[in-house]
């Protein structure tokens, strides 16, 4: 099949490219190269060095003899995004291209109308260029296990069956984020359902959780083809930056008392869910939604597996609750239906002390790259102005 990968640069966006392209479709990615940029405003870098986009796309041809095609465009901007689907005519659209931070969306307005227009419009923009340059295409879209929020009941997969003076109808799972990213992510999700409705385009909805691991069988391939590794406080999630505090004796930054629970996926998974997707698209009209985890943790579990590995590695690992910068419930009810994917032929990789152990050697590897700057968050919830960037992480030039 034709697959276009918006935002094929990023974190898994490129993984997603490769494994795609490795089972013989055709590809390409379309990104604005955004995340970059945020990185060098301020100061940030993967921990895992990652090679220039083209330089990428290149080595995976040397490699493979694989073509994968390279648009730099940006789906706010309809003309580069019409371009791209004009050009490539794709059969399938997978949709990572968004802001995907949800402190970066909580640092203060300008970061929260950005991440809302960037995603909400963009997402517009591609349901619009799908209507108008390739109709029959299945928009496989990410979205988040975030958009639940929290409920005091099960989350069903998407949709709920409810009973209401004498009636009934099944509807949309209720929504509940918890910051202006992960209500993003619901907008995006009221329009694409319309979407499907009136013009019939078909579309998996793909509610993700946290997703961890630093690669996947294709990016290990090769330096060249890695994938980031974030660890900072507005991209890096939790499992990742205790990993690297770990490997430089800081202690655990668990927020508050750490009963938040979340939905975990690895990479190798979410490279096969979509792929999964993809296979068996659903009908014209069908707007469709999977819960894409695998299990779920509470960030104080998480903390302690990292802690019992690193002890085993030699390391001094102390956890450390610190007061929670985020608004978010530290004790509740979580049970989530997931068995879509499974149905499909998922087999999921489960997070073991093993793939904790590579992370954590990982982080040593490279710990003289780590910038100690970016461990403890700035970014509280409750403030309408945060700073992110302590002046002295910046660069002489960024600072000229
Ligand atoms: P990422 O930031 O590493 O990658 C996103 C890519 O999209 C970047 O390369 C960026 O430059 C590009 N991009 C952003 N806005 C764009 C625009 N307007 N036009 C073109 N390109 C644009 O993020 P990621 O971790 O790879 O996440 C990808 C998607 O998966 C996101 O939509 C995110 O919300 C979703 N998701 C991620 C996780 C996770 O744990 N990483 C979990 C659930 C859902
Ligand atoms: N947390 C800590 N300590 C840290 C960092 C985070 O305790 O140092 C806590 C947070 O308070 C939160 C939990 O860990 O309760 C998860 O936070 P996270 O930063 O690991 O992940 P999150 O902000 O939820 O976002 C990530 C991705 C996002 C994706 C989301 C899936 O960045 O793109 O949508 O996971 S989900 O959580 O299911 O919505």
């Amino acid at each position: 099949m034709r697959i276009l990968i918006l935002g094929g640069d990023g974190y898994l966006g490129w993984p997603q490219a490769i494994y795609l392209s490795q089972k013989g479709h055709e590809v390409a990615v379309f990104d604005n190269l955004a995340r970059r940029q945020f990185d060098l405003k301020h100061g940030l870098d993967s921990l895992v060095p990652i090679y220039s986009m083209q330089r990428r796309v290149e080595r995976w041809a040397e490699i493979t003899g694989k073509a994968i095609t390279r648009f730099h465009g940006d789906t706010v901007d309809y003309p580069s995004l019409s371009r791209a689907f004009q050009e490539f005519q794709p059969e399938a659209v997978v949709h990572f291209a968004e802001q995907r931070a949800a402190p970066y969306s909580m640092i203060d307005r300008e970061h929260a109308v950005f991440t809302q227009h960037n995603n909400v419009i963009g997402t517009l923009n591609v349901c619009y260029a799908i209507k108008d340059y390739a109709p029959a295409a299945h928009l496989v879209k990410l979205g988040t296990m975030g958009e639940y929020g929290t409920p005091n009941i099960d989350i069903e997969e998407g949709f709920i069956e409810i009973h209401h003076k004498g009636r009934s109808d099944v509807l949309p799972f209720p929504k509940q984020p918890g910051s202006f990213y992960h209500l993003s992510k619901v907008h995006d999700s009221h329009n694409i359902m319309f979407c499907c409705r009136i013009w019939g385009m078909k579309s998996t909805d793909l509610n993700q959780g946290v997703v961890y691991g630093a690669d996947t069988y294709e990016t290990a391939l090769d330096p060249a083809l890695a994938t980031r590794f974030d660890y900072d406080q507005v991209y890096g999630t939790a499992l990742n930056r205790f990993c690297i505090q770990a490997a430089i004796g800081h202690p655990l930054t668990v927020y508050g008392s750490g009963g938040q629970t979340r939905g975990y996926i690895n990479i190798k998974d979410t490279v096969r869910c979509i792929e999964l997707a993809i296979q068996s698209p659903p009908a014209a009209g069908e707007f469709r939604v999977f819960n894409q985890i695998t299990e779920w943790f509470s960030v104080k579990d998480l903390a302690e597996r990292v802690q019992r590995v690193g002890q085993r590695l030699g390391l001094d690992v102390m956890l450390d609750s610190i007061r929670n910068p985020r608004v978010e419930s530290e004790n509740h009810h979580y049970n989530v239906v997931h068995t879509k994917l499974l149905d499909l032929g998922l087999q999921p990789h489960l997070l073991d002390e093993a793939e904790i152990e590579h992370m954590i050697k990982l982080a040593l590897r490279y710990q003289d790259q780590i910038d100690r700057r970016q461990v403890m968050p700035t970014v509280n919830w409750r403030e309408t102005e945060n700073s992110i960037t302590p002046e002295a992480a910046l660069p002489q030039a960024a600072l000229a």
